[in-house]
């Protein structure tokens, strides 16, 4: 199955002021672009043709390091776009999810601070994550076009850290990007979908 660029589930200018317009353009129609045409280039012949999006991610991680890396980012901002929504974040967590964070985070505070940490601190380009490992929320982060899959989790939230996901709006203050997605853009609803099928 060849890759394919989904269209953003809103409007480009949806997210502002957290998320700018041009931000969307840049990031959706050529990042995202990029990742899917590489990705196709690099799947010819990869023996991976026919999998689906998650086995090619598997399969290509440390064995076709640029297939992985396209499939990866791929697999990463489909996600990605439906994990933000117009007036979304903050608290608004649905039931199922809160009471996992609660048991297994510490409360949702807690969530806020070590999801907002691991995007801070992770060391160049990356991803920060809630992911379900042995049956458990956990927090953690990545590199580059890694995820929690090819770390034997199954990721229900993720945020792009990479400079292309926030300079034109935040220029180089990624803390202050983290909190506002946090704060403003999660779409919980997606994330809790996500969790009811990775437990
Ligand atoms: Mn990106």
């Amino acid at each position: 199955m060849a890759f394919e660029l989904p269209d953003l589930p809103y409007a480009y200018d949806a997210l502002a002021p957290y998320m700018s317009a041009e931000t969307l353009e840049f990031h959706h129609d050529k990042h995202h672009l990029t990742y899917v045409n590489t990705g196709n280039k690099l799947l010819e012949g990869s023996g991976l043709e026919g999998k689906s999006l998650e086995e090619v991610v598997k399969g290509a991680y440390g064995k076709n390091q640029g297939l992985f890396n396209n499939a990866g980012q791929h697999f990463n901002h489909i996600h990605f776009w439906n994990w933000m929504k117009p007036n979304g974040g903050g608290n608004k967590v649905p039931d199922k999810l809160m009471k996992a964070i609660e048991s297994d985070i510490g409360g949702f505070d807690k969530f806020r601070e070590d999801f907002i940490n691991a995007g801070v601190t992770q060391f160049g380009s990356g991803w920060c994550w809630l992911a379900v490992k042995d049956g458990k929320l956990e927090v953690m982060k990545t590199p580059n076009g890694e995820n929690p899959l090819v770390h034997g989790a199954i990721p229900v939230l993720g945020c792009d850290v990479w400079e292309h996901s926030y300079y034109i709006d935040y220029r180089n203050r990624r803390p202050d990007y983290l909190a506002a997605w946090v704060d403003n853009l999660i779409n919980w609803e997606y994330a809790e979908a996500m969790y009811e099928k990775a437990v």
